[in-house]
């Protein structure tokens, strides 16, 4: 890699000529392929963005101009042209280098970022503060057009218009979000790019003075200066600029020609002002720019081929949530799956395919889905929403006030619950139960496998209020799945695994951990003769406490094991229930049911779960 070997910072690429900038950005694109195959990470978009992103840092003074990635995933490019290229294989592992933007790995990093839309609203406080501190440097926000759909983005697009300070918003357009880009803006960007009456114009017109003998050359020459006039006069008003912020383009951004000539040119407006950068996902590996979705965000492949490799374990927890939710819908055509523009990584895809009538994606708008949902709910459907743990942070005022207050039913999985791996702090699904478990009226449940879950999603399907299902992103076990829907009896728990008399621990496991802690108390029977009590606790809320209760009864290690926080999740109901006062379930539990009656007093509960019947008669 002859030039990237010479670039130590982005000051390197002011040196280079326009077609060594070309050359440079081959050598970064074959790079980022092999760095994604080896690790996984998101490649289309990166793919995509590597001209802009030498473009950018070769016109802008970072770290003094600030670069701000929104999102961040498309941020490799950026990464290695500053300073990181040697760790660059590091990206996404323990201790590498983060898979989006982190302030402490870098003083070119302005924001750690990884939800969407939240670059313009930064973009336009940094500027704000700059101007009254009578500071002097560039702010650029790079948004996608994905990202753009985003409500805080809006948001932000409305006060910008407002304040009107200088900054500048690149928009990335590539029409793809994960999956095609959605909506009215995503429309209103196609009709600046390819509708735009100018450019059959510009077409036109330049066909015909090229014709002219002698004069059409000069005159061809003269309308090429006036051409961004043109552009002004010919766009009847784009979005952008009624809203007051100066939309230039759209310019290509694989052409560094006409990338560096309009981005120097915007360094001289004293207004914001929008730059439509066109780009495509995926650019320069065919298997990426043919299937720019599966390597958004794609697993470590073969390059060869294309192949994703290590997906070979069982269909993933998305995977069932979609099917359970596509046999909903085909029973009650009530049903319909919503998605913030996660179709194939909520697994709701196949209802998109199969009954596309009872399908939304509503782009990156957490908030809006549940509120369109409880719409829905109001009118008479039964909306079922797929939203990663991490995403559902963004709505939890609706789901406060807009869902739980009025009791609505809605059904929601939430994927991607628990640690997320590579994906880095961002991302973790570690919130959701501290966050839910005050919300009033609510079911939240986490299965043990992807058979449990179908169970629970046609259970909670059977509910008449607001339910939550949080499942993991790793593959299933493997388990068979039931041919049936079976409903499983709500708010109570199952015991796995009963220790002959009081046992020396009671293990209480949420979601797949279940079988960890079942390997565990058998590891610790086998080994050393402790003979523990696992539960499957299956209900976050309604807790089963009088179970709980009655089996910890006698003993004197209750052990919590989960992917929650250590504040507010699972363990700290525990501690809440148990913490109580004389009053404490746990006390008259242990009035009520001491060992060896407990086993009895668990079979008092409204109805036993089979599960239990069969683990209590094995064990
Ligand atoms: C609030 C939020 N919801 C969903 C996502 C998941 N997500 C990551 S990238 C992406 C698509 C972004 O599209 P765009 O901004 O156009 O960038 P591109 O990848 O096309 O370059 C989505 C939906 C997210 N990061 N944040």
């Amino acid at each position: 890699m002859a030039l990237l070997d010479a670039i130590h910072s982005p000051a390197d690429l002011r040196r280079l000529s326009l077609e060594e900038l070309a050359a440079l950005s081959a050598e970064i694109r074959e790079l980022l392929v092999q760095v994604v195959a080896q690790n996984g990470g998101h490649l289309s978009s990166n793919l995509g963005a590597v001209d802009l992103t030498l473009a950018l840092h070769r016109v802008f003074d970072a770290p003094r101009d600030r670069i701000i990635w929104d999102i961040g995933h498309q941020s490799y490019t950026h990464k290695i042209v500053t300073g990181r290229r040697e760790r660059i294989f590091t990206i996404r592992k323990q201790g590498g280098l983060l898979g989006f933007p982190d302030r402490g790995e870098s003083p070119y990093d302005v924001l750690n970022t990884g939800h969407a839309s939240t670059s313009l609203g930064f973009a336009s406080g940094l500027a704000i503060a700059r101007d009254r501190l009578q500071e002097d440097y560039h702010i650029v926000a790079v948004v996608g057009d994905g990202a753009l759909t985003g409500g805080v983005a809006l948001e932000a697009l409305n006060h910008i218009g407002q304040v009107k300070q200088r900054l500048i918003i690149v928009l990335n357009d590539n029409k793809m979000s994960i999956a095609p880009n959605v909506g009215g803006i995503s429309r209103h960007l196609n009709y600046l790019v390819s509708g735009r009456p100018y450019i059959r114009m510009k077409e036109v017109l330049q066909k015909f003075l090229k014709s002219i003998p002698v004069l059409g050359r000069p005159m061809y020459e003269l309308a090429k200066k006036i051409e961004v006039l043109m552009r002004t006069m010919m766009v009847p008003g784009s979005l952008f600029d009624e809203l007051g912020i100066k939309y230039i383009g759209p310019i290509n951004g694989h052409d560094f020609r006409e990338m560096l000539k309009e981005f120097a040119a915007a360094r001289k407006y004293g207004f914001p002002v929008l730059l439509h950068v066109v780009t495509r996902k995926g650019e320069g590996y065919e298997p990426a720019s043919d299937d720019p979705s599966s390597f958004h965000s794609s697993a470590p492949f073969n390059i060869e081929n294309g192949k994703f490799i290590g997906r070979e374990r069982g269909p993933s927890y998305s995977e069932i949530f979609g099917r359970s939710v596509r046999r909903l819908v085909e029973a009650d055509r009530r049903f319909v799956a919503l998605t913030a523009a996660m179709p194939e990584g909520t697994g709701l895809d196949v209802v998109q395919r199969e009954f596309p009538e009872n399908f939304f994606d509503v782009g990156i708008a957490e908030q809006y889905m549940f509120d369109f949902a409880g719409g829905l709910a109001l009118g008479g459907f039964k909306p079922v929403l797929g939203v990663y743990s991490t995403f559902l942070q963004r709505a939890v005022d609706q789901v406060i006030h807009d869902v739980a207050l009025m009791r609505l039913k809605l059904l929601v999985g939430l994927d991607r619950a628990g640690l997320v791996g590579g994906d880095g702090p961002t991302h973790q699904g570690i919130y959701d139960i501290a966050l839910l478990q005050p919300v009033p009226g609510i079911v939240l449940m986490a299965p043990k496998d992807e058979n449990e879950l179908q169970q629970m999603v046609y259970s909670g399907s059977r509910l008449d209020q607001p339910v939550f299902i949080r499942f993991p992103k790793e593959p299933g076990q493997g388990v068979p799945l039931d041919a049936d829907f079976r409903e499983l009896p709500i708010g109570m728990a199952e015991v796995l695994r009963l220790a002959p008399g009081p046992g020396a621990a009671l293990l209480l496991a949420v979601g797949p951990l279940v079988y960890r802690a079942l390997a565990a108390a058998e590891k610790l029977a086998r080994e050393d003769g402790i003979e523990t009590t696992v539960v499957n606790v299956r209900f976050l809320k309604p807790l089963d406490r009088e179970s709980i209760f009655a089996l910890a009864a006698g003993i004197r290690k209750i052990v919590t094991i989960e992917d929650g926080t250590a504040r507010g999740g699972f363990a700290s109901i525990i501690h809440g229930a148990a913490a109580g006062t004389s009053s404490s379930p746990w006390l008259s539990a242990r009035k009520a049911c001491p060992w060896p009656r407990a086993r009895n007093c668990w079979r008092t509960a409204a109805s036993t779960p089979r599960a239990f019947t069969a683990a209590s008669a094995s064990s």
